[in-house]
């Protein structure tokens, strides 16, 4: 028998313990594609900040800043930077000083700010920092709300055009090396458009919910069908199908506030399934 390494991902996100976002959702989704997450939370919150209350929350950039330490001297290499959402703006040095650590690593960088046209609760200091990461990163995939952000844009009052949408993207990738504009309405699809070496867009029709942590979700099956070795297209349409499946198994019924029921869905990605 010959062993196969498993591809290691250093996920640098909060870790929200209730409501189905962030470190919760991108281990679980790694793991079952065979990759090895290795969690470097910003924060521990008891559930994210979107629609539970507020949450009992634990900031801590020392705890972080120890563990990559702690990880060189033990020598570790890691395949894949990932990283999401910031409690502080001094998180950056995380990210930034994995990016020395572990040159060779995939950078990909989730501008975790808003959703909607809205910051999320006490982004509001976070723009900076982002933009930073993001000049780094190798793959940057920000929603409609974070490009609009990171491009000094008003959001869009009326729906995106394909053209928009093209534009947007392109005026990214001009600041960026690779960019993937994600789960964007347009008429009955959701669509995420990618620009990079390549132009495509990746369509799936809407579901008419919306969920927090769906963002994470798809970050975590691109990010692990990435490292399988797919292009960002096949990658894409790969983690839309994902969230889209996850959606279509939740009891509409279920409060939205505590995420999509991902976790029946999981062992799609088995297997080597995508
Ligand atoms: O899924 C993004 C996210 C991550 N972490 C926290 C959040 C959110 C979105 O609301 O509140 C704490």
């Amino acid at each position: 028998m010959k062993y196969q390494a498993p591809k290691t991902v250093l996920c640098i996100h909060d870790l929200s313990a209730m409501g189905r976002c962030s470190i919760a959702v991108i281990a679980p989704v790694l793991s079952a594609m065979g990759h090895q997450a290795v969690a470097l939370p910003t924060a521990l919150l008891s559930t994210h900040t979107g629609g539970l209350g507020k949450p009992a929350r634990l900031n801590s950039n020392s705890f972080g800043l120890e563990a990559i330490r702690h990880y060189q001297q033990l020598g570790v290499s890691f395949d894949c930077i990932y990283s999401g959402y910031l409690a502080l703006p001094e998180n950056q040095q995380l990210v930034m000083e994995a990016y020395d650590a572990w040159p060779d690593a995939l950078k990909i960088a989730d501008p975790v700010l808003g959703d909607g046209g809205r910051l999320y609760s006490g982004m509001e200091d976070m723009l900076p920092a982002m933009r930073q990461i993001c000049l780094r990163a190798d793959l940057v995939t920000p929603n409609l709300t974070e490009a609009c952000l990171l491009l000094e844009k008003p959001f869009p009052k009326e729906e995106v055009s394909q053209e928009t949408l093209k534009e947007l993207t392109q005026a990214l990738s001009g600041m960026y090396r690779e960019t993937l504009i994600t789960g964007v309405r347009q008429g009955r699809d959701l669509v995420s458009f990618g620009c990079g070496e390549q132009e495509f867009a990746v369509r799936r029709l809407a579901l008419d919910r919306s969920y927090p942590g769906t963002g994470d979700l798809f970050g975590a099956v691109l990010t692990g069908a990435l490292l399988r070795g797919n292009a960002l297209s096949a990658a894409a349409d790969a983690a839309a199908g994902f969230v889209s499946d996850a959606i279509k198994h939740t009891d509409p019924a279920a409060d939205p506030a505590y995420g999509v029921w991902f976790e029946p869905v999981l062992g799609h990605l088995c297997n080597g399934g995508i």
